[in-house]
């Protein structure tokens, strides 16, 4: 990845950040109706992945997808509208923080049912082929979804119908308070089940986002050539607790600073200065992030709530990009 397109793709990371830290302060003002799900630390996955697709793939996440919703082209306002029940929301106020679905960019929604969307992105990668447009689906998944059964009925459907899918897990070592660890016999729990089914299983550093494309950029050409699915394995750290106010005190203190040091942003960080891009650049974009968010709070907070005559459109899908009312 060259200085210029790293330093955008660091720029996308810092929105990202910024947009999640302002979730959790509106979370915590009363302003967010429902639960959230934070994803400040996976940034480089969503954004390291997109970096890879193309436009036209779909993309399916998990409740913690405020990362994937903006690396394919949400914006925070559109987001923080959403968590915040707003008729200016992705999802016209109605979804909130655990549905983002931009269904136009190919961001086919958010699932709060672990590992409910693995069949749906098999399904949606067995309609790419069928159709011949050598679109590829990508499921993110957490690490706790590994011991779910329909990971293992997709897996095993993928791969027996060799459909152009990745998995690409994010691995944050817990699921809601439990290590994953505690309760996986095998030291990766996504990679090392994937030769059981016949995939390819890699893990990567996920905090990483140039390791992250250039992953994800080799299996999607291996799965579009027609040489099937595959695993990938990302390791990373949530910032935040599971959800809403956890204040993850069941982490050790240890691994919690271990982690906070590698850091996605900082990483990037210090690729740019190797790259010799100077700092004011990267204070530039930083200072960028900051702007597009703070717009974003204040205008999320001036939107209107849903008319609650809408209640009933936009519930029911054609099967296209456009909703049925
Ligand atoms: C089928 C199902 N079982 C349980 C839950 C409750 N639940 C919500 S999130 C979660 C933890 C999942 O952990 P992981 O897959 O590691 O994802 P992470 O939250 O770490 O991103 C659980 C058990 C659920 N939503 N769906
Ligand atoms: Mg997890």
């Amino acid at each position: 990845m060259d200085a210029a397109e790293l330093l955008t793709r660091y720029e996308q990371m810092a929105v990202i950040r910024r947009t999640e830290r302002a979730a959790h302060d509106l979370f915590l003002s009363g302003l967010v109706k429902g639960t959230t799900h934070l994803a400040a630390g996976h940034e480089a996955i969503a954004v390291g992945a997109s970096a890879a697709l193309r436009d036209d793939d779909y993309v399916f996440a998990t409740y913690r997808g405020h990362h994937h919703a903006m690396a394919r082209g949400a914006t925070p306002e559109e987001c923080l509208a959403e968590l915040m029940s707003r008729a200016t929301g992705l999802c016209g106020g109605k979804g909130g923080s655990m549905h983002l679905t931009k269904a136009s960019t190919g961001m086919l929604g958010s699932y709060a049912i672990v590992g409910a969307h693995l069949p749906m992105a098999v399904g949606a990668a067995w309609s790419a082929r069928m159709r011949g447009t050598g679109q590829l689906a990508v499921a993110f998944f957490g690490d706790g979804a590994t011991n779910i059964g329909a990971f293992h009925e997709a897996l095993n459907l993928a791969a027996v119908w060799k459909l152009p899918v990745l998995f690409v897990c994010e691995n944050n070592l817990y699921m809601e308070y439990t290590p994953i660890a505690d309760v996986t016999a095998v030291a990766r729990p996504a990679a090392d089940r994937a030769s059981a089914y016949g995939l390819p299983g890699e893990t990567v550093d996920g905090n990483d986002v140039v390791a992250v494309r250039d992953a994800v950029a080799r299996l999607a050409r291996r799965a579009r050539a027609g040489d099937g699915p595959a695993l990938l394995e990302a390791e990373t750290y949530r910032h935040f607790g599971h959800s809403r106010a956890d204040p993850a005190a069941y982490r050790p203190a240890e691994e919690v600073e271990r982690w906070l040091k590698h850091d996605p942003l900082d990483l990037a960080r210090g690729r740019l200065v190797e790259l010799g891009v100077a700092e004011e650049r990267v204070s530039e974009a930083d200072a960028r992030a900051r702007d597009v968010v703070a717009r974003a709070v204040e205008a999320a907070k001036a939107a209107p709530a849903p008319d609650p005559g809408t209640a009933l459109t936009d519930v029911w899908a054609d099967g296209g990009a456009a909703w049925r009312t």
